[in-house]
């Protein structure tokens, strides 16, 4: 470790060297130096076990689910259906037909406001978000509302990035059918009260949507204890592949919304004369799903519970920590967003230079980090900045590679400044 700075680099037991083993990727070499891979917020690095069960999907039993009379469809629907089951158990959601399988965070978003927004939002009605919202989180119910009549109120958030609590549930009233959250802001690394959240929403009788893709992968979800109505998350930020996410749902609500594409396995019985929709979950899995992606999760599900959950949180909570000490001790820099309860997001500004040329620079020193607004424009407007450099730490993340963030740092600020 570099011991050149004057921030505490604390020492840990987690062996993260032995994990890194674990992911091929991070042995790369950048421009013949180490990847310092910090940009886990957009995508997460997969391991061997991961990659090893797709590979072995196609190699061994590729085949269609819930439809081949052979024994590949059987193998292919059995290992299917299991990942949803391990989904279930992630979760903790009472039921594996409240698991439905999508394309990732963004359509499971996008379903909600296609099928329950469609049925559920009128004229006169409101559906509550936050500033600190991922565009995945706004758009589509910013569509909806226009489309019904309705209102989209924003709940505030300070200038550290936290929510306004009173500000939110000032906005709560008898006409709102839907509160739809991040659990941890992309942008920030805010993580949000969500328990309350959900509590203040059910006391006026709205619906609440937790947008989980940034926070599934650093500490157990458990959907019943927070009992929202909705969770949703990616498989790319779990350590799985892209192309696959998933919309949790209570089974009584989801058996009242509409279906929301149509073709499929989602269909019981077609004429001409009308069709009958298959239950849950087919009810919204219309079309081939992405079978490989699904086994591919469920081993990235198979591959955390090998991990000491407290392990892994204590090691994250030590990355942030450090990299916010060196942040601190940075000449110039500044921090944007200070959340009290916050985890492994460093989003911040160098006076004087430009994120993208921060990043562009790091790049070359084979540090990853990502530039811009991170799709979260308006909090970026209401920071009165076009975006931010953003370093996003996973617990195969060390604290050399913090120290290797902040020496490239030192370099981009002699070279620009
Ligand atoms: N954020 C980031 O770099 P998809 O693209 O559907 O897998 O996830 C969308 C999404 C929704 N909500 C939050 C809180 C998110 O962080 C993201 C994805 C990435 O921050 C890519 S923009």
């Amino acid at each position: 470790m570099n011991t050149s700075t004057t921030a505490s680099a604390p020492t840990t037991p987690f062996d993260v060297e032995r994990i890194r083993e674990d992911f091929p990727i991070l042995k790369r070499q950048i421009d013949a130096q180490p990847l310092v891979y910090l940009d886990n917020g957009a995508t997460t690095q997969k391991p061997q076990s991961v990659l090893d069960a797709i590979e072995h999907y196609y190699q061994h039993y590729n085949s269609n689910v819930h439809r081949g009379a052979h024994c590949l469809s059987d193998e292919a629907t059995h290992a299917f259906e299991q990942a949803r089951e391990k989904v279930r158990a992630f979760l903790n959601a009472r039921h594996a037909h409240e698991i439905i399988w999508t394309k990732g965070t963004t359509e499971s978003i996008n379903l909600v406001a296609a099928s329950f927004g469609k049925a559920e939002v009128q004229a006169g009605d409101n559906v509550v978000i936050s500033a600190m919202e991922h565009h995945s989180n706004i758009v589509p119910w910013q569509m909806l509302c226009e489309q019904a009549g309705a209102e989209l109120r924003i709940a505030p958030v300070n200038a550290k990035g936290e929510l306004v609590f009173d500000g939110y549930s000032a906005l709560l009233d008898s006409r709102t059918r839907l509160v739809a959250m991040a659990h941890v802001s992309n942008a920030l690394g805010t993580i949000n009260p969500v328990k309350k959240i959900v509590e203040a929403a059910q006391a006026v009788g709205a619906k609440v949507l937790l947008d989980g893709a940034q926070a599934v992968s650093h500490w157990p979800t458990d959907v019943q204890a927070l009992d929202c109505d909705f969770y949703v998350f990616s498989s790319h930020k779990l350590f799985g592949p892209t192309g696959v996410g998933i919309l949790y749902g209570k089974e009584a609500l989801l058996n009242t919304m509409p279906p929301y594409q149509f073709g499929g396995e989602m269909i019981e019985h077609v004429s001409f004369k009308r069709t009958l929709f298959n239950q849950l979950p087919y009810k919204f899995e219309a079309g081939t799903p992405n079978i490989a992606g699904a086994i591919g999760l469920g081993a990235a599900i198979d591959y955390l519970s090998t991990l000491e959950s407290t392990a892994v949180m204590a090691h994250e909570a030590e990355l942030i920590k450090y990299a916010h000490e060196r942040a601190i001790a940075f000449d110039g820099l500044t921090i944007v967003g200070e959340a009290e309860q916050k985890t492994s997001v460093l989003s911040f500004l160098i006076d004087g230079t430009h994120p993208h040329d921060v990043g562009t620079l790091l790049d070359q020193m084979g540090v990853a980090v990502r530039t811009g607004h991170h799709c979260a424009m308006p909090i970026m407007e209401q920071f009165g900045i076009p975006g931010t450099v953003r370093a996003s730490f996973s617990f195969y993340n060390t604290l050399d590679e913090v120290d290797a963030l902040f020496t490239g740092l030192e370099k981009v600020r002699s070279m620009l400044l």
